[in-house]
C-alpha cells in the first residue's frame, strides 16, 4: 500500500488487469447511456449533491471480476475487512461533461477510482463547502471554487472515502473515461 496524498487512502497498481479493463471500457462505450442530473440538495446529515453530466455503462466480466475479486481482496487487507462490493460503472465524459461537488451515496463508503484516460485529477474539498447547493454549483461551473486537485495514479486503483470526502470533476475539453468501484457495509 502506498499513501500518495492525505485524501487517497491507498493505491493499488493493476498491471495487466488494467489493460483488460481499458479494453472493456472501449467495448462498453456503445452500451452507455447519458446521465443528466440537476437536483441540487444537501441532506439532513449535510451530504451534498449537485448536478452532473456524463455517460455511464455497467461494464462486463472484467469490471465485475476486478470489483468482486481483485480490488475486494486488496480492500480486505489494506482498507477495511468489512467493506463489500456494491456497485461499479464506467463513466465517459465528453468535452464539457462534469460532476459537481458532492459526497458519494451510502453504497460508496469507499470509492475506488481507476482512470482509463490520462492524466486524471480528482478535485477535492477536504474541509467541505458551506452554503447553498445552488450557489456552490454556480461557483463550480463558473470556475470560481477553490479545490484541492489530486492526481490519480495511472493504471492503478485509488481509494477515497467517497461518502465523507467532498469531490468533483470540473468540465474538461477532452473526452475522458474512468472506472468507479464502490464498497460499503452490508
Ligand atoms: O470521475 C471521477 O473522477 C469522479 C466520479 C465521481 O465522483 C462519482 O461518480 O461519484
Ligand atoms: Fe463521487
Amino acid at each position: 500500500m502506498t499513501r500518495n496524498s492525505d485524501v487517497i487512502v491507498a493505491t493499488l497498481a493493476l498491471g495487466s488487469e488494467f489493460d483488460k479493463l481499458a479494453k472493456e471500457a472501449a467495448q462498453s462505450r456503445s452500451f452507455s447511456f447519458a446521465q443528466r442530473e440537476s437536483a441540487n440538495k444537501r441532506d439532513e446529515r449535510g451530504f451534498l449533491r449537485t448536478s452532473r453530466r456524463f455517460s455511464v455503462s455497467s461494464g462486463g466480466e472484467v469490471m465485475a471480476s476486478i470489483h468482486d475479486s481483485l480490488i475486494a481482496r486488496w480492500m480486505v487487507d489494506v482498507v477495511d475487512h468489512r467493506a463489500l462490493p456494491t456497485r461499479a460503472s464506467f463513466l465517459y465524459y465528453a468535452s464539457g461533461d462534469y460532476v459537481g461537488p458532492h459526497h458519494d451515496l451510502a453504497q460508496c463508503t469507499y470509492t475506488v477510482l481507476v482512470p482509463i484516460t490520462q492524466p486524471s485529477y480528482l478535485h477535492t474539498y477536504p474541509e467541505g463547502l458551506d452554503g447553498e447547493p445552488d450557489e456552490i454549483e454556480r461557483a463550480f461551473l463558473a470556475g470560481e471554487l477553490l479545490s484541492k486537485p489530486v492526481k490519480l495514479a495511472s493504471k492503478s486503483a485509488s481509494v477515497i472515502t467517497g461518502q465523507e470526502l467532498m469531490h468533483s470533476r470540473p468540465p474538461g475539453h477532452a473526452e475522458a473515461w474512468t472506472a468507479v468501484f464502490c464498497y460499503s457495509y452490508a
